[in-house]
């Protein structure tokens, strides 16, 4: 195989697919190989365009990332599609073409796929994610689609790493119309109503109207879009809202806030992931913090004060 004893780090910089599956498994197995990976080739990335989508399960998420990313190849866009579940203990195999509904383009070197489900930690698991995708940026995927069930907030944690965030939906996602006007679920930047075959479809994009005008009424106006995403209708006038919003972030300088500000969680969300793990270890194996947690199952100690004997235990720890 040409170029197979050039260094890892160099072969995912020449978009060599192979190359990028290995280094995604090395973030995924939470190998120091990976992380050292990511570090090298990072400077390389920013440079693509990241949607993410989320929605309720059989909203049509996948099938709507199938004819996206058909619409790109045909802009000679190359993609990345990573598929996040973090309910199902399946990571690749079998599972991963029912899925991601992406069969059509197993063949096609200018498509990257990829499903990653949670190993228990869902702060591992957006972690990771994140590092896949900057792994996909590294290797020159055009455009990055990440997909995601929206049910909870470790979800919404990574949908966080998109430009732009899709939500999708279907005639009947009564659910996620409460979400939104509850403000549990953040307001996305484009709408997409799929199966808009249904009868019930434009009850729904009313409904959704309804819900936007409640909220700020300046700044970029969220688009609803209706789509079919079986027979491709509408897959057009998506990319279109896509490109435009990407456009409006851009020119209004949101991009590199909504970055900074999405990179400040992910640093955040590393060093939190990783100083639990540490806390967590420290509990088993360290007596006194042990005793400590007896007195409070003994209702001596109250938990909070518990916990601040811990941290303090920890600082002096560090300072030794
Ligand atoms: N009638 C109709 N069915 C659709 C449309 N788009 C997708 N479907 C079907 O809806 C079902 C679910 O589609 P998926 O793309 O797997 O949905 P998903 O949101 O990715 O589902 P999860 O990943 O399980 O959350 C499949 O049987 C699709 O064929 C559409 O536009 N119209
Ligand atoms: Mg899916």
């Amino acid at each position: 195989m040409p170029g197979a004893d050039e260094p890892l780090a160099q072969r995912l910089l020449d978009g060599d697919r192979r190359a990028l599956a290995r280094a995604i498994s090395l973030v995924e197995n939470d190998d120091p190989e990976g992380w050292a990976l990511v570090r090298e080739v990072y400077p390389r990335t920013g440079r693509a365009s990241v949607l993410g989508f989320t929605g309720p399960p059989g909203a049509g998420k996948s099938t709507l990332l199938g004819a996206l990313t058909k619409y790109e190849r045909g802009q000679d866009r190359t993609v990345g599609v990573l598929s996040i579940d973090p309910t199902s203990p399946f990571t690749q195999g079998a599972l991963l073409g029912d899925r991601i509904r992406l069969t059509d383009h197993f063949l096609d070197p200018g498509v990257f796929i990829r499903s990653m489900a949670s190993r228990g930690a869902l702060g591992g698991l957006s972690e990771a994610a994140l590092q896949a995708a900057l792994l996909m940026d590294a290797a020159g995927r055009d455009v990055i689609l990440l997909e995601t069930v929206g049910v909870g907030q470790a979800e919404v944690d990574i949908i966080d790493h998109a430009d732009t965030v899709v939500l999708v939906l279907m005639p009947g996602s009564g659910d996620s119309i409460q979400a939104l006007k509850a403000g549990v679920m953040e307001i996305p930047d484009v709408i997409v109503v799929n199966k808009a075959d249904h009868p019930l479809t434009d009850t729904m994009v009313r409904e959704i109207r309804n819900v936007l005008a409640l909220g700020p009424q300046e700044g970029w106006k969220v688009p609803i879009v209706k789509t079919e995403a079986v027979r491709g209708e509408g897959i057009d006038e998506l990319a279109g809202k896509l490109a435009e919003h990407q456009e409006y972030i851009r020119a209004e300088g949101t991009l590199s806030e909504r970055r900074r500000r999405n990179l400040m969680n992910e640093v955040i969300g590393i060093a939190a992931y990783r100083m639990r793990r540490e806390l967590e270890a420290s509990v088993r194996e360290d007596p006194e913090v042990q005793e400590l947690l007896d007195r409070v199952v003994a209702r001596e100690l109250d938990p909070a004060s518990a916990a601040a004997t811990v941290l303090e235990r920890r600082a002096e720890e560090l300072a030794r």
